[in-house]
């Protein structure tokens, strides 16, 4: 088991004093999308394969914020597991979990409820969109979200959380609770977690209108990719995806005002693993009915072979069950020395 961590740290070098560690997680909500792959889940793959301790769990308690079927959030919670491990998460070098078998993510996110302000939560700009005009009918969890997804990293002493751009508010909130309870306590106890917000598809867009994140809860599915689609729906959508009557642009600037180009070409420079200034060396000047095939085909070939893996490990529920709870056992050896200790600062009998 770790031990907890308090030393205090040197100011130029934030986190020197905690071992690195890295927490991400993604919702069971519907389908693992296109923008969730290329934003997160690629990336937790390359941490674990630098050799740093990785922690990655599928946000079961998130996810009912907002109204799950239950039978639906059961099934997408083992297809996620399935989805992280296609794309190469392993259970012996990564601990893979399930949020709501740990329950020191929810004993911290109480604490840290009473540390977080109600001004930085109001100023929280996803939970204004995803609970829209009617704010009065949005669930209290809806709004208390951003706290239980800082518990979820300062209960493993994370210092790095790999992410898409959209959750860069969630970090630094993060960061101003971590500060705010040792300021509050007068101990060096949290370390101040860094984003990490890398590549070229850290916001890839929808498919059917370039100004919108793809999104696995957009009404349309045409406005995404799946990782459970096929190679024929892959193709269809990008044929059918929304572009400009112009063909590509000679050079990088001219994808600027033009936001689903940019969006396809940002997909082709993160799948084919290369930068957008590459495709566009390679496709300036060609219309997008000659683009878009070898989009499909390079999307088919990176994705197909995960989806059809994603569909023989969902054959063994019992066996993404199994390596869930083992998971969930390892997380909790490092959380429950850590909320322990967060109960003994806060001055609560333990
Ligand atoms: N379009 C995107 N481009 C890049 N990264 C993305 N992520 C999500 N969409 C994109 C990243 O995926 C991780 C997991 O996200 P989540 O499921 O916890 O919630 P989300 O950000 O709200 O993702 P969705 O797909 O839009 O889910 P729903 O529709 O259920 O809310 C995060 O790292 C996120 O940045």
């Amino acid at each position: 088991m770790d031990a907890v961590q308090t030393q205090s740290r040197p100011v130029d070098t934030p986190n020197a004093a905690f071992t690195p560690r890295v927490l991400s997680g993604i919702q069971p909500t519907n389908h693992l999308q296109l923008g969730n792959y290329l934003g997160a889940v690629k990336r937790f793959v390359e941490m674990q394969d630098s050799g740093i301790q990785t922690l990655y769990c599928i946000v079961d308690m998130h996810a009912i914020t907002v109204w799950q079927n239950p039978e639906d959030l059961t099934r997408a919670t083992r297809e996620l597991a399935a989805g992280y491990l296609a794309a190469g998460l392993d259970p012996k070098r990564s601990i893979l979990f399930n949020q709501a078998r740990v329950p020191e993510h929810a004993q911290l996110a109480w604490v840290l409820n009473c540390v977080a302000r109600m001004g930085w939560m109001r100023r929280m700009t996803q939970f204004k969109e995803k609970a829209g005009k009617n704010q009065e009918e949005a669930s209290v969890g809806l709004f208390t979200y951003p706290v239980l997804m800082a518990a979820d990293i300062l209960v493993y002493h994370a210092t790095k959380v790999p992410v898409g751009e959209d959750q860069k508010q969630h970090l630094e909130l993060t960061r101003d609770i971590a500060i705010k309870f040792n300021n509050d306590y007068g101990v060096d106890f949290f370390p101040v977690t860094e984003p990490v917000i890398e590549g070229v598809a850290t916001r890839v867009m929808s498919l059917r209108d370039g100004t919108k994140k793809m999104s696995k809860s957009d009404p349309s599915d045409m406005s995404r990719i799946n990782l459970t689609d096929g190679a024929d729906e892959i193709a269809k959508k990008i044929r059918k995806a929304k572009t400009d009557p112009e063909p590509l642009p000679e050079t990088l600037d001219g994808l600027v005002d033009r936001p689903e180009a940019r969006n396809l070409v940002n997909i082709y420079a993160a799948l084919a693993e290369t930068g957008a200034a590459e495709v566009m060396a390679e496709f300036a000047g060609k219309p997008f009915a000659e683009f878009k095939p070898q989009l499909a085909d390079l999307a088919v070939a990176k994705l197909a072979p995960l989806s059809s893996e994603m569909a023989r490990l969902m054959q063994d529920p019992a066996e993404i069950d199994r390596i869930l709870t083992e998971g969930s056992e390892r997380a909790r050896t490092i959380a429950q020395p850590i909320v322990k200790r967060t109960y003994e600062i806060v001055g609560i009998l333990t």
